[in-house]
């Protein structure tokens, strides 16, 4: 509850305090102040006395810590639990002061589509074999449920389109989806886009402006929000800006762009991602270049927000730059996020970053990242006991809850409750391709997904069985979605809409401040849990085994009646209390309050 410039925080504590002090950082040194012990509030169940103070807001991020004086003792409470020594900072919890979250989001369930593979509304628009030759080669139509091939990886168009994602609406809808992120949906040579040719187009073959404005229309109309992919860091090498800096060393274009010398075997003469010839980067030292996408009155971050977009996903977010380090970047991402909430108040921007993306997080940035790191990729490594990106792994239930616990714990809490959550993309391996199609182990990690801090989101034909053909990330994580019902594993999506459901009905998995509570090799369990100002504390627990039979795990729980969430069946009760003990197999998300 932020007054003025400062906030209250309030502590409910269970032990023999003689008093309690609040610690803070202020312009680098620690000072303290102590807290009020106060009534408890009106609808707060459990043990314990409370306390309050008030936290002067100073600076960008703010820090704290409890002292709890006991007789002839002190103990300090962090995120860390409690303890003697001081540990540095380690473990304080952060506020950001002034942070304005997307809070829209928290309470969603995001859906991603990859458009050529989604679905075809319109056959009219599709690509045609031979229609255009991209990068020396023609472009090729591929009938829809034919299995992705090596061969037209890039080149291969399926003919989905944004005039199918319409048509599916009701289908997205009734599985409780309130958000859409669209790959990228802009005019582009290649079947997956993040080549743009025109940014401010809708791509024909997409169904152009008409189909992005029903679009919008309709998903207004069901509750659903879209937000876009921006791909800032490079052109298409057949974009109109590149051209023209290609044709002339002395165009005004040249500047928008980076440049090296082509060397002795020539080769490229420009940077370009990953050394990909069709994908020239953009730099950003150029004052035109952040005016064209990203700030300027008419940018492209703009220009969509004013169409109908609720938000950006930044495709390699971390390369959107002039060249230079992370903290040289960090105003222009700034810029970037200012612009997008100048436009849309709430917009949701949030960037591609698959490592850290903690330095980029510290408010007036991005909202928050997809989280990779922090979540999908040691979940997925965890339950399909395999390979992390070819690497032999043998993560256990204990070093994952390490990893979440420090990815969770190193953002503030407005900006971990932003984090965009995904189990798999189109770019790495699909989920039930990486649990060998066992759906007990896929819904483990769906329900860790659906359970944890930060905005869930799942992958296009994951809810009907969707899998990949053979090992690999793309393109064989882009499987043209089915949609022969014949073909879906409709248990498996029923489970998947209950999940859903869960998610976007328990007011705790929103807002609620995440604890681990339990660990083994096998089974991870945590805490999520939301007090309301009058004291009303809402809880949930999440269990999941990463085995695929039964797997008898047993909790401590905090007090009170449990019912799992989607049988409603009662777990604990007045004399249960403590320990509870269940089959964790397929995940179990348990509710109080
Ligand atoms: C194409 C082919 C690939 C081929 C590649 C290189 O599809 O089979 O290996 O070319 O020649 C887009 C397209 C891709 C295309 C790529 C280049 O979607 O299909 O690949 O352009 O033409 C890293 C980055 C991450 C990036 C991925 C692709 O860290 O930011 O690589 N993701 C974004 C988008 C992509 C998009 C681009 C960037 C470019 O989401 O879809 O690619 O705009 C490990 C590594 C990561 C790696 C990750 C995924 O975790 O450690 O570094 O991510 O795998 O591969
Ligand atoms: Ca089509």
């Amino acid at each position: 509850m932020p007054q003025g410039r400062r906030v209250t925080v309030r502590l409910r504590c269970e032990l023999p305090v003689t008093s309690v002090t609040l610690k803070y950082v202020h312009i680098g040194e620690i000072e303290t102040v102590s807290a009020a012990e106060i009534a408890a509030p009106p609808a707060a169940a459990g043990e314990g006395r409370w306390f309050e103070a008030e936290l002067p807001l100073a600076g960008q991020r703010v820090r704290y810590a409890w002292q709890l004086d006991l007789e002839g003792d002190h103990l300090n409470f962090t995120h860390l639990g409690l303890h003697h020594s001081r540990r540095g900072f380690r473990g304080w919890f952060q506020y950001l002061p002034g942070h304005v979250a997307p809070e829209w989001a928290w309470s969603g369930v995001f859906y991603q589509i990859f458009p050529d593979r989604f679905r075809n509304g319109d056959p009219g628009n599709d690509v045609q074999t031979g229609e255009y030759v991209y990068n020396g080669r023609p472009v090729e139509h591929v009938e829809w449920n034919t299995p992705v091939d090596a061969h037209n990886d890039i080149h291969g168009h399926y003919g989905g389109d944004l005039n199918g994602v319409t048509q599916a609406l009701p289908y997205l809808q009734r599985l409780g989806i309130t958000g859409l992120w669209l790959t990228p949906v802009f005019t582009s040579p290649s079947n997956h886009r993040y080549d743009i040719t025109d940014y401010r187009a809708v791509d024909p073959h997409l169904g152009g402006e008409a189909a992005w404005d029903e679009l919008v229309r309709e998903a207004d109309a069901a509750g659903i929000r879209i937000v876009l992919d921006g791909v800032f860091n490079h052109t298409g090498d057949e974009n109109a800006l590149f051209r023209a800096a290609l044709a002339s060393e002395g165009a005004p274009e040249r500047e928008l762009f980076t440049w090296r010398a082509a060397g002795p075997e020539g080769g490229l003469n420009y940077h370009a991602f990953m050394d990909v010839p069709t994908l020239p980067k953009i730099d950003y030292g150029s004052p035109a270049a952040v005016a064209e996408f990203l700030n300027g009155e008419r940018s492209v971050v703009r220009h969509w927000l004013r169409r109908g977009a609720a938000g950006w996903r930044l495709d390699v977010a971390h390369m959107i730059g002039s060249g230079g380090t992370d903290d040289d970047n960090l105003p222009l991402h700034r810029a970037l996020k200012a612009a997008a909430r100048e436009e849309r108040p709430d917009a949701y921007v949030f960037g591609e970053r698959f490592f850290d993306p903690e330095h980029a997080l510290g408010g007036q940035g991005e909202d928050g990242a997809m989280n990779y790191h922090g979540f999908g990729l040691p979940v997925m490594q965890w339950v399909s006991g395999g390979t992390h990106f070819g690497a032999p792994s043998r993560l256990d239930g204990h070093e994952l809850v390490d990893i979440l616990h420090d990815a969770y714990h190193a953002l503030a809490p407005q900006v971990a409750l932003s984090m965009f959550n995904l189990l798999e993309s189109h770019d790495i391996g699909r989920a039930l391709f990486r649990v060998g199609g066992d759906r007990t182990r896929f819904l483990a990690a769906f329900t860790l997904l659906m359970g944890y801090a930060g905005v869930p989101c799942t992958y296009y034909g994951t809810e009907v069985g969707v899998t990949q053909s053979r090992a690999g990330n793309m393109p064989w994580c882009r499987e043209p979605m089915p949609w022969d019902e014949e073909a879906w594993d409709r248990e498996l999506l029923e489970r998947v809409r209950a999940l859903i459901g869960v998610r976007r009905s328990a007011h705790a998995l929103h807002r609620g401040h995440l604890q681990f509570l339990h660990a083994e090799a096998d089974a991870v369990a945590y805490l999520r849990e939301f007090t309301h100002a009058d004291g009303r504390t809402e809880r949930a627990a999440v269990v999941a085994s990463r085995r695929a039979g039964a797997h008898a795990v047993t909790l401590t729980l905090p007090d009170g009646e449990w019912r799992d969430a989607l049988s409603g069946e009662v777990l604990g009760g007045e004399e249960l209390g403590g320990e509870v003990t269940l089959d964790a197999a397929g995940g179990r998300i348990l509710l109080q309050g």
